[in-house]
């Protein structure tokens, strides 16, 4: 683990502390030229997440194709009350990449923690939602991180109030791969600390056709959001994707038990980075992104080799995603 950084913080509001950990800024044309030239060309998944992105994610999460949010809320809503009587009184809920904190207010309501610690790498929008939710919440102390999740993860757990339940919903863990994923599941499990507990949402495997259609939407959004990463990198970097000339490709890949998103380019191009020019050939991919889907069993297994026990799982009537409850001891 690493060492502790220095913690400042700011009362925002009688109920709102903002704890800033500083968040290293990346070198994105470094990280962006390196991915590019590799001999498998690929692209981080947070390209995808400038204003855009997040707007065009949200548009997919209310396709007819795309089940995960509506079934994970529709699970939230009708457990809620199961989990909580599993885990007895909330302290503390935490929440990292908490984004626009929509998705716990539902547990805010029925759960009443004593406090809400969102952990967010944007500045601006952990600000705004959590100025709101200050307002919504009065009772709630809300105590806003302004961090990247790794550098959270490894905090002391003293150094921020402790006794937690983590929430980290959407099947966000699927877009890590199997080592990544691993270690992450650790950090988890350090960031509730003992006697705390994950309530984590993972997306479940199934028919490869419900699959490919909810990554395929026939409005074009999942096609926009992948294109919108070369958008966002032209706009950043001030370099010139021919994005016309790209198309969006998401499959499953049932070997691998997940999809894959990449962009294909449909004529060569010649792209600046900064100082360093690079040619993409016709047909040459470029993976922007997995999303890995789980059986009950596997997740489960994953969450016990990352040390969780664990407590309680909730599936809808088709058995399309599920929400695992599991605590640290
Ligand atoms: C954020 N994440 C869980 C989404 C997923 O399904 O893997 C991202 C996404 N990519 C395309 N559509 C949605």
């Amino acid at each position: 683990m690493k060492q502790a950084m220095p913690v400042n913080e700011q009362q925002l509001g009688p109920n709102l502390t903002f704890y800033d950990l500083h968040p290293p800024a990346t070198d994105m044309l470094a990280e962006v030229t390196q991915s590019l030239s590799a001999a498998r060309p690929h692209l981080h998944p947070k390209y995808f997440y400038d204003e855009t992105g997040s707007r065009l994610f949200d548009a997919i999460t209310t396709t007819e194709e795309y089940y995960p949010t509506r079934t994970e809320a529709g699970l939230l809503e009708q457990y809620s009350g199961d989990i909580q009587r599993q885990l007895g009184a909330t302290g503390t809920i935490a929440e990292p990449g908490a984004g626009s904190c929509q998705k716990v207010r539902l547990l805010l309501e029925r759960w009443a923690p004593d406090r809400y610690m969102p952990l967010e790498i944007s500045r601006d929008c952990l600000l705004q939602s959590t100025r709101e939710l200050s307002l919504a919440f009065p009772d709630i102390q809300i105590s806003a991180v302004c961090a990247d999740y790794c550098q959270a993860l490894s905090l002391p757990s003293d150094s921020l109030p402790g006794g937690r339940v983590v929430f980290f919903p959407g099947s966000t863990i699927g877009n890590f791969d199997p080592e990544e994923r691993r270690q992450f599941l650790r950090g988890l499990h350090h960031l509730a600390g003992p006697g705390g507990a994950l309530l984590i949402g993972a997306d479940l495997q199934k028919d490869s056709a419900r699959l490919n259609a909810a990554y395929n939407d026939a409005q074009g959004l999942t096609a926009a959001f992948n294109l919108n990463a070369l958008h966002h990198l032209n706009r950043a970097l001030n370099c010139d994707f021919d994005v016309a000339n790209m198309r969006h490709v998401a499959f499953y890949n049932p070997e691998a038990q997940r999809i894959e998103m990449h962009l294909e380019c449909l004529k060569d191009q010649q792209l600046k980075l900064g100082e360093c020019q690079l040619t993409l050939k016709s047909g040459t991919r470029i993976h922007t992104e997995n999303s890995y889907k789980f059986s009950v069993e596997s997740f489960t297994r994953e969450l016990m080799e990352a040390g969780f026990t664990p407590r309680g799982c909730w599936t809808d009537p088709d058995n399309l995603f599920s929400l695992h409850l599991a605590s640290t001891d």
